[in-house]
């Protein structure tokens, strides 16, 4: 059997590509590849699609969550609706009858470029979670420039992998009953 003993350069080629994987590099820290704007949000719950404007979205009570992007390594605030809200008013409102849906469900959220991630609903529920999750639309109180209309952002993650630029779908799904 051939030796696999890890030694010299060839280990530390393999230790810096293992740290790659959660650190980030320069590039990608800094720069991110432009995609297709968002302009409205669609949320499916239980099959029923409903398409939500920027409109309706400044409509309804707004909240700022102040964010460290460990990215740009800056202190952020963004200020848009509390994803609960959205959810509650397009089909998915919790509450006693509602409370073990909401932990057997969890949502999608993708942008135009069809990056998506997951919630569990549970998360982004603030009387279940300390996270504010929210669909933000402005930074700073300046639009959200090369992310878009629309941008998913939650308070309490460590990295802003599960921040969506570009926002344009969410599809909550139930697991079972
Ligand atoms: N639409 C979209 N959102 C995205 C991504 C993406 O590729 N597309 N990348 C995610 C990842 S992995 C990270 S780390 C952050 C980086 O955001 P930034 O480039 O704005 O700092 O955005 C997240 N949101
Ligand atoms: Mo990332």
């Amino acid at each position: 059997m051939m030796n696999l003993r890890l030694t010299g350069p060839l280990a530390l080629a393999l230790l810096a590509g293992a740290s790659s994987l959660h650190g980030q590099t320069m590039q990608e820290m800094h720069t991110h590849a432009k995609s297709a704007p968002s302009t409205e949000l669609q949320i499916t719950v239980d099959g029923k699609t409903s398409t939500v404007t920027l409109a309706e979205l400044a409509a309804m009570p707004q909240k700022t969550v102040k964010v460290h992007n460990e990215h740009t390594k800056k202190d952020e605030s963004y200020t848009g609706v509390a994803l609960a809200d959205l959810l509650a008013k397009y089909g998915f409102a919790v509450g006693m009858p509602t409370h073990r849906k909401m932990l057997h469900s969890y949502l999608a959220a993708e942008g135009t470029d069809k990056y998506w991630v997951l919630y569990s609903v549970t998360e982004i529920e603030p009387s279940e979670h300390d996270a504010e999750v929210i669909v933000a639309t402005s930074i700073d109180g300046q639009p959200l420039g090369d992310d878009g209309q629309l941008k998913l952002v939650a308070s309490a993650e460590k990295r802003p992998q599960r921040w969506v630029r570009n926002l344009t779908a969410i599809r909550l799904v139930t697991v079972g009953e």
